[in-house]
Order: C-alpha cells, then sequence, then structure tokens
C-alpha cells in the first residue's frame, strides 16, 4: 500500500518566527508532527512519504503515485486543505483525514472519504482494521483519550531535515485547565497524560541520529503540567547528555517552582512561551485564567532570566472586559519588568468548538466564514466594548509600543551589565520578533530597522559590553515586582 501524507499550507503567516528572517532563511518553522505520528502506526511493509506544502509543492506525480492520501490540518489551514481534497477527488485518490481541523468541524468535509478523528492512536487502528476487512467506516471518532506512554517513535526519518527550523516533540497531552477560548481539552482532554521519559531520550536520540542539529519544540501545552514527571524527563535529558537546547510552554502558575527553573536551564531550554494572556485580572477572569496572577509575571521573569532562560509572553485583547486602550494599559505594566521577555500580541480567536466560539455564535457576534477570511491579526468577532477595527488598532498600538525603537532601547538600557554576545542575541530576536507582525522579508528593511535602532546597536557595542561576564544580570532585588504596576483596580476603560 502507497499512503501520501500531506500537509496544507498555512495562510501567508506572520506566525512563524522564521518568517520574520525569511531573506536569510527559508526554512518552515515545525515539521507537522501528527502525521508523522500517524505514519508510525501505519504497517512496517506499507510504503509512506511526506508532502508537508510549507515546505515543497503537492505534484501530481505525488497524487498518481499514492493509494491513499492522508490528510492533517489545523483550522487555519481550511482552504489549502479543501483544495487538496479536490485535487485528490480530481485524481481519483481515497482521502483519510483527521487532526484539529477535521475533529472540531468533521460535518462541513463531505467529500473526505473516511474521517479518523481525535487521537489516532486509538481511532486509526479501527480505521485500519476495517480497510483490511473491507468494512471501513466514513466516521472514527473516541471519547477516550490514549495512554501515550505507548505512541511509537513519530517517522523523523520521513522528513527533510534541512527544510525545518525547529523540530517538533511531544511529552504530554491534556490539560486540566478551562481557558474559555482554547480548544485544547476538546482535542487532547482533561486529565494531563505524558510519555515515559525513556520514550522522549528515544526520541531526542532518534532525531539526533537523522543529523537534526536545531531547536526542539516541545509542543506540550503545557510542558510541566505534572511537574513530577517534567522534572524527572529533564534529569534523564541531563543524564543522558542529548546536547540539545529546546523550548517549551508552561504557564504562569507552575514557573514558581525554583527547582523546575533550576532543571529547565541545566537541560537546555532557552525559551518558555507563556500564555500571559492579559495584565487585568478582570479581563483573566472573563476568560476563566485565574490561575495567572498578573502581580507575579514580572517577578518570574525575572527569575527565569537570571538562569538565562528567556520568555515569550502572550498576550489576547478583545476579551469582553477589554475597552479601548488595553494596548496602553498593557504596556504600562509589562515595560518595567524585567527586559528577557519578547511580547506577543494577538486579537481574541474564536476557535470551532471552545466556549468562547459557542457563545459568541449565539450572540450573532462571530463573523461569518471567518477561518476562509482568515486575515493575519483581523478581528473575527464583534468585540463588546469596541468594534473589530478598534480592537485590531489596539493590537497594532501594542506591537508598536513594545517594538519601538525607544521600548527596545530601553529594554537593552536595563541589560547594560550583560556580556556583549548575550546583548547581541537578545536585540537580534527582538528585531525578528518585532517581524511576526510589522513586514521586514528584505534585507533593506532590515538596514533601515537597524538603523532605527541605532541607539540599541551602539548599547550593544558599547565597551562595557565586553566587559561584563554576566549572561542574566539582574540581581533579585533588581527585578521590579509589579505589584503596583498592574492596573488590577483599574476600572474598564479608565
Ligand atoms: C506546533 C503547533 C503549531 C506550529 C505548527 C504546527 C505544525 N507544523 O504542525 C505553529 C507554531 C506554526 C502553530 C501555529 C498556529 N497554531 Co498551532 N499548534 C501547535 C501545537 C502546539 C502542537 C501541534 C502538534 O504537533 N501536536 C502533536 C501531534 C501529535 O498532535 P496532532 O497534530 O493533534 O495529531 C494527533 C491527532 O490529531 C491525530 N491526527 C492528526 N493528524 C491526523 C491525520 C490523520 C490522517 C489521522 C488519521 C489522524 C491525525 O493523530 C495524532 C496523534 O494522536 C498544537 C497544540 C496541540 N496540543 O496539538 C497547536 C494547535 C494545533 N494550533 C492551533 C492554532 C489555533 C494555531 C494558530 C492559528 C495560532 C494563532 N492564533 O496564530 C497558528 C496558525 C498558523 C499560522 N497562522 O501560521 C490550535 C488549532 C485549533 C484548531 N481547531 O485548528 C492548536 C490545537 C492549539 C490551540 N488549541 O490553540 N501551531
Ligand atoms: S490555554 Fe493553556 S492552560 Fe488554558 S486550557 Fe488551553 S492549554 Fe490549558
Amino acid at each position: 500500500m502507497k499512503i501520501l501524507l500531506v500537509y496544507p499550507m498555512y495562510p501567508k503567516t506572520f506566525w512563524s518566527f522564521s518568517y520574520a528572517l525569511k531573506f536569510i532563511s527559508k526554512k518552515a518553522s515545525l515539521p507537522p508532527l501528527g502525521l508523522l505520528t500517524v505514519a508510525a502506526m501505519l504497517p512496517k511493509d506499507w510504503e509512506v512519504r511526506l508532502v508537508d506544502k510549507n515546505v515543497r509543492r503537492l505534484k501530481d506525480a505525488d497524487l498518481q503515485w499514492a493509494d491513499y492520501v492522508f490528510l492533517s490540518a489545523m483550522s487555519i489551514q481550511k482552504e489549502s486543505a479543501l483544495s487538496v481534497i479536490d485535487r485528490c477527488k480530481a485524481a481519483g485518490v481515497k482521502v483519510i483525514a483527521g487532526g484539529p481541523l477535521f475533529t472540531a468541524n468533521p460535518e462541513e468535509f463531505g467529500l473526505v472519504d473516511h474521517l479518523v478523528l481525535n487521537e489516532a492512536e486509538i481511532t486509526l487502528p479501527l480505521f485500519l482494521e476495517g480497510l483490511k476487512k473491507g468494512t471501513a467506516r466514513r466516521v472514527y471518532t473516541s471519547p477516550q483519550w490514549a495512554d501515550i506512554s505507548s505512541t511509537p517513535t513519530p517517522r523523523f526519518d520521513l522528513l527533510d531535515l534541512k527544510a525545518y527550523a525547529s523540530m517538533s516533540i511531544q511529552y504530554s497531552r491534556g490539560c486540566p485547565f478551562n481557558c474559555e477560548f482554547c480548544d485544547i481539552t476538546l482535542l487532547c482532554g482533561r486529565t494531563p497524560r505524558t510519555k515515559e521519559k525513556e520514550q522522549i531520550i528515544r526520541e531526542l536520540e532518534s532525531v539526533y541520529a537523522y543529523g537534526f542539529r536545531g531547536q526542539v519544540f516541545f509542543v506540550d501545552d503545557n510542558f510541566a503540567i505534572n511537574p513530577r514527571r517534567a522534572k524527572s524527563l529533564m534529569r534523564a535529558m541531563i543524564e543522558a547528555d542529548v546536547r540539545i537546547y529546546w523550548v517549551a510552554q508552561i504557564s504562569m502558575n507552575l514557573l514558581r517552582d525554583q527547582e523546575l527553573l533550576d532543571l529547565l536551564k541545566a537541560s537546555g531550554c532557552v525559551c518558555v512561551f507563556i500564555g500571559l494572556e492579559s495584565v487585568l485580572p478582570e479581563s483573566l477572569k472573563e476568560v476563566s485564567k485565574t490561575f495567572n496572577k498578573p502581580e507575579e509575571y514580572g517577578q518570574i521573569i525575572g527569575q527565569l532570566q537570571r538562569r538565562g532562560v528567556y520568555c515569550v509572553t502572550a498576550f489576547i485583547m478583545g476579551i469582553d472586559a477589554d475597552r479601548t486602550g488595553v494596548a496602553r494599559k498593557t504596556w504600562d505594566v509589562a515595560q518595567n519588568w524585567p527586559p528577557g521577555f519578547f511580547p506577543v500580541f494577538s486579537q481574541l480567536t474564536p476557535l470551532p468548538g471552545t466556549p468562547l466560539y459557542k457563545s459568541l455564535r449565539e450572540q450573532g457576534r462571530l463573523e461569518e466564514r471567518h477561518w476562509l477570511n482568515y486575515r493575519p491579526y483581523g478581528a473575527a468577532f464583534t468585540p463588546r466594548h469596541m468594534t473589530p477595527a478598534e480592537l485590531e488598532n489596539e493590537v497594532r498600538t501594542a506591537w508598536g509600543m513594545a517594538y519601538s525603537p525607544s521600548g527596545i532601547f530601553r529594554r537593552i538600557r536595563r541589560m547594560r551589565d550583560m556580556r556583549f554576545v548575550s546583548k547581541l542575541i537578545y536585540l537580534f530576536a527582538t528585531l525578528a520578533f518585532r517581524g511576526i507582525y510589522f513586514r521586514q522579508m528584505t534585507v533593506r528593511a532590515w538596514l533601515k530597522l537597524i538603523w532605527q535602532n541605532r541607539r540599541s546597536v551602539r548599547e550593544v557595542f558599547s565597551l562595557r559590553s565586553f566587559t561584563n561576564h554576566e549572561i542574566a544580570p539582574l540581581a533579585a532585588s533588581s527585578s521590579p515586582q509589579v505589584q503596583n504596576a498592574s492596573p488590577s483596580t483599574a476600572t474598564p476603560g479608565s
């Protein structure tokens, strides 16, 4: 049997970090781990190929070769996924589809031959059995969650490794929280499950053996959701000397644990992605994320920074409690934090299947066909206290303040005791993060950017940078806490 795995294109996207650096590197951000995992569960004697459309074109010859196309996608890839389905139909190849797009909205894909939904560890064997017997049903779904401690090592060998900037590895699935905008509980359930540490060491060794030397992204929604097991994994990584540097998503409440922070550093973690969402307690309450405590954000960022671990801090705007001016309020607080963070801002995104989606739809506030009309940073709904255009303006304002030459200089200045290399990397990364929102994809745009940020460049190249020895300089006492800086008492709109 010949199986072609196809991963559709993202829309012209700002999202991936490497997008901002397209003039240096044409690499895609991350490989489609879902399909690689599915591939590892197929019978060993089947021939399998992968076309990630973010890396290369899907040719007619690919479709002619295949007996079946296995398709995976996020909702954002819907348009491209539909065009792949059309091409398969035209070529007479059957389509088997799974992954978030199809699991969240199965009814929208009448042309797909078999919808193998939820987690493949449970539904795929049932489909394969049906296929063998000639009795395969059209839809396979399951209310159960897989024991991922027996998930096989994904087929990393199918990848053109040179085409990716980072490598995806998954340690855990599931989240006990219930944030209103998030569909992780729908896709991965409420009970956190983890792989065994030996599995992860095997996976890391496997990508290393295939020649990958870049950065690993633990795609878990919350890497440390089981802190005891996460610590045990990190100890195993240190012991196995896996020689990788890695990034992961971890929620703020788990980063209070100093032992966890020490292990992050010791095992090669260089950056943590944290969903801060808002500095406004009333907005956090609105989206059921009150375990985030704005008054400790700055302190935790400082503690990570002292260990040389940076953070990407994600903010959402357009929550029902937000009013115009939310960007200003957010940045008034965030600019006082220790500088070792890269803020990213986006509008609230109603994902199909979430409580947010349901209530916006019921209230008639959802834009029709919003996934197909996807616009980067476009509001796909009407916020309660703003117009969609005002919300888009808030997001623009937030990016503008955080990545203005003076905003960047302020952060670089506060790193004055850091050594040259650390400052240089920080400045370069900051300018690259700016590119997630602002178009800066040519050499000319970068030269202009460097000129606009010449004060920061001068600070990096100042004499004291070469006499400093610190990686992460801020002493505990110099990490400002945000207790009073948080506008927790601010009434909306004030
Ligand atoms: C890595 C990642 C990315 C990467 C790229 C993903 C890639 N190349 O695969 C990047 C950083 C680019 C990204 C971006 C975005 N992402 Co993202 N991302 C993830 C993340 C964290 C991990 C994906 C992963 O590798 N999972 C591990 C694999 C093993 O799981 P899986 O893909 O679900 O596969 C399993 C099953 O679904 C199934 N399966 C999957 N495919 C198939 C196919 C077949 C045929 C079968 C039978 C089964 C099957 O079997 C697998 C094993 O059980 C997920 C969260 C998550 N927990 O999955 C979010 C997630 C997929 N992303 C999401 C979103 C919303 C986004 C963004 C829109 C965010 C934004 N607001 O900008 C952007 C969109 C991209 C853009 N505009 O450029 C949502 C998608 C929700 C949805 N309904 O589509 C998720 C679920 C997170 C969330 N809840 O917010 N993302
Ligand atoms: S946003 Fe994070 S913490 Fe909240 S439900 Fe989703 S994965 Fe869990």
